[in-house]
């Protein structure tokens, strides 16, 4: 029997409670949340009451102090993340950050060089490529059943009101890039591979956000295959997909192509075959975002696991790194390309 791992729990808001329900569901695996910290005492008390949690705080510092943890999980925005993985790193605890892993590229190589020279377990919580159609589509590609992929189209198209539950991403001067792109282009890496090169063009869509709200990208693989890569919250198509990352890879031998409702389309060799990849709706999820809700206890899940096994996640600093390159990339490509007639 694996020993028990005391988990710290720090950002106590609207993302977190997926967190936190997902722990408490990984109880019987052997996890128990002993601690959560929110700057915020009444986020702080409320979560550790809904989640029976003995303690609580509103400094991290006192709670590294104060608590044994075996793992901290962060799910704060973005601005705090490099205080707070150089802090738990200071500590020794294996740690799990929320995406956007840092503000920018500077921030993410000084995290990735912390746990590299502390020698300790950092992870990002980047989930869509654990969401239940896209871990499939992943597998099918990975088995060859539909041949060398040379080209796919990774999409994320809504008009779903985001600002309800993040009111805080109209403010962002980086937005959908970061927000929606580290996902897209994560999935992207996963499905073909590394990237030789990129670029993007943004748009500002809705006039009440701060930054572009639309990216569209197109990426060179090393393999040689091409993807469309692409993310907006300014879309007005009916019927919304949101949160579904919608996907079509096309092989030598045959495509595969999601719709929504979770549903792939399977391609092989002439004949298609229509899967039904609907996650289960958790007790504590809700349409439409129990995809993502789902997701998040496979993340943890597999977070657990790579760190009981001594191996990195999948999602490891080092790996996210190359995701957060590809979204520095297309912030770079933007508008530089004009035709020479
Ligand atoms: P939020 O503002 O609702 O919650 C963040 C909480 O962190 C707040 O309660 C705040 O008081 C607390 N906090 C801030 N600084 C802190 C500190 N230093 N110590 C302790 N607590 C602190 O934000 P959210 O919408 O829950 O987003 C949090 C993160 O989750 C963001 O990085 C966001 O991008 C990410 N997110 C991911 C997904 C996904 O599918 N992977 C979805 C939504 C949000
Ligand atoms: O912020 C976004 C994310 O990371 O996943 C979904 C989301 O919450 C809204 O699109």
């Amino acid at each position: 029997m694996a020993e028990r791992v005391a988990l710290g729990m720090i950002g106590c808001g609207f993302f977190a409670q997926n967190h936190l329900n997902a722990w408490q569901d990984l109880k019987p695996e052997g996890v128990d949340i002993v601690a959560v910290c929110d700057v915020d005492p009444e986020r702080a008390r409320a979560a550790a009451e809904k989640f029976g949690v003995p303690r609580w705080y509103t400094d991290a510092a006192v709670m590294f102090r104060a608590e044994q943890l075996g793992l901290v999980d962060i799910a704060t925005q973005m601005q705090s993340h490099l205080p707070l993985v150089k802090l738990a790193l200071s500590h020794g605890v294996p740690t799990i950050i929320q995406k956007p892993f840092g503000q920018d590229i500077a921030e993410v190589r000084e995290m990735v060089a912390a746990a590299r020279a502390q020698n300790t377990f950092l992870a990002v919580h980047e989930n869509f490529r654990f969401q239940k159609p896209l871990r499939r589509i992943a597998e099918i590609v990975r088995s060859g059943a539909i041949g060398t992929p040379t080209w796919a189209r990774v999409s994320f198209r809504t008009g779903y009101d985001i600002y309800a539950g993040q009111p805080y991403l109209a403010e962002q001067q980086r937005f959908v890039l970061i927000d929606l792109g580290v996902h897209v282009l994560d999935v992207a890496r996963v499905l073909l591979g590394e990237v030789e090169h990129s670029t993007a063009e943004l748009q500002r869509r809705n006039p009440k956000a701060r930054g572009e709200d639309t990216a569209t990208m197109l990426l060179r693989h090393t393999s040689g295959a091409v993807s469309v890569v692409e993310c907006t919250y300014g879309s007005r198509r009916l019927p919304d997909s949101f949160p579904e990352t919608l996907i079509e890879v096309e092989g030598d031998k045959g495509a595969i192509v999601s719709r929504i409702g979770n549903k792939v389309e399977v391609t092989i060799n002439g004949r298609m075959e229509v899967l039904d990849e609907d996650p289960a709706v958790l007790p504590w999820a809700e349409r439409p975002w129990h995809v993502a809700q789902e997701s998040v206890l496979a993340t943890n899940r597999h977070m657990l696991e790579a760190l009981r096994a001594g191996r990195p996640a999948a999602t490891s600093a080092e790996d996210n790194l190359k995701t957060f390159a590809l979204v520095e990339a297309a912030y770079l490509a933007a508008g530089k390309v004009k035709p020479q007639a």
